[in-house]
């Protein structure tokens, strides 16, 4: 069975229990920083079937130090107990097609800060590995890389199913890096998908 279900700007589509969620992050130098929120979503897991959902955050503009937040509530809908669930994230990076932008050397989500982090309210963060080590936690840390692969967040409770189901609230800022958001990443764009894996077992 197929179900759509669209969330205002972000567009959050649902095609069984595969969640997205549309993302997208633009720096630009001379745009006005609108209020700069990701949307909020539910992804809805259940065990017997599907058992990952992915989300796209939309960002619309910002400047260097300029912070965005989101949030996306997490829930198993199913009726089989899970016990956590793991996050990892891949980053679609569009360069500028004129001006400065069109310069690629850093990456856009390599400048994008992850400053704040909370799973049911408690930081995570000290979860998220300076995985390409410039120094900072970025959006392009949150991507698995081989040969492991392995999640950027991991062993996040969540045991509620079924009709007792609660969401369990994903919320995290980003911030364009002050220093490192430069004249190259004007008109640049990211797109974000997070993908989130409901587990049975204890992580090992
Ligand atoms: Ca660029
Ligand atoms: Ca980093
Ligand atoms: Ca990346």
């Amino acid at each position: 069975m197929k179900k759509k279900l669209i969330l205002g700007l972000a567009g959050i589509l649902v095609v069984g229990s595969v969640v997205a969620v549309g993302t997208r992050a633009y720096f630009s130098q001379q745009g006005e920083v609108k209020s700069n929120v990701f949307s909020t979503g539910t992804l809805s897991l259940k065990l017997n079937g599907a058992e990952t959902a992915e989300a796209v955050w939309s960002i619309e503009t910002g400047e260097p130090g300029k912070s965005i937040s989101g949030t996306v509530n997490i829930r198993n809908d199913g009726n089989i107990k899970a016990d956590h669930i793991e996050v990892s994230a891949s980053n679609t990076v569009t360069e500028a097609t004129s001006g400065p932008g069109t310069t690629s050397t850093t990456p856009l989500d390599k400048v994008l800060e992850i400053t704040v982090l909370t799973y049911d309210g408690v930081s995570v963060l000290d979860q998220v590995v300076d995985r390409n080590g410039n120094g900072i936690k970025d959006l392009d840390d949150l991507e698995p890389v081989p040969p492991g692969n392995e999640p950027a967040l991991d062993g996040l409770a969540l045991t509620d199913f079924g009709d007792d189901a609660v969401d369990h609230p994903l919320v995290m800022t980003i911030g364009f890096h002050p220093a490192k958001t430069i004249s190259e990443h004007q008109g640049d764009s990211v797109e974000t998908t997070l993908t989130v894996k409901l587990n049975q077992h204890e992580s090992l």
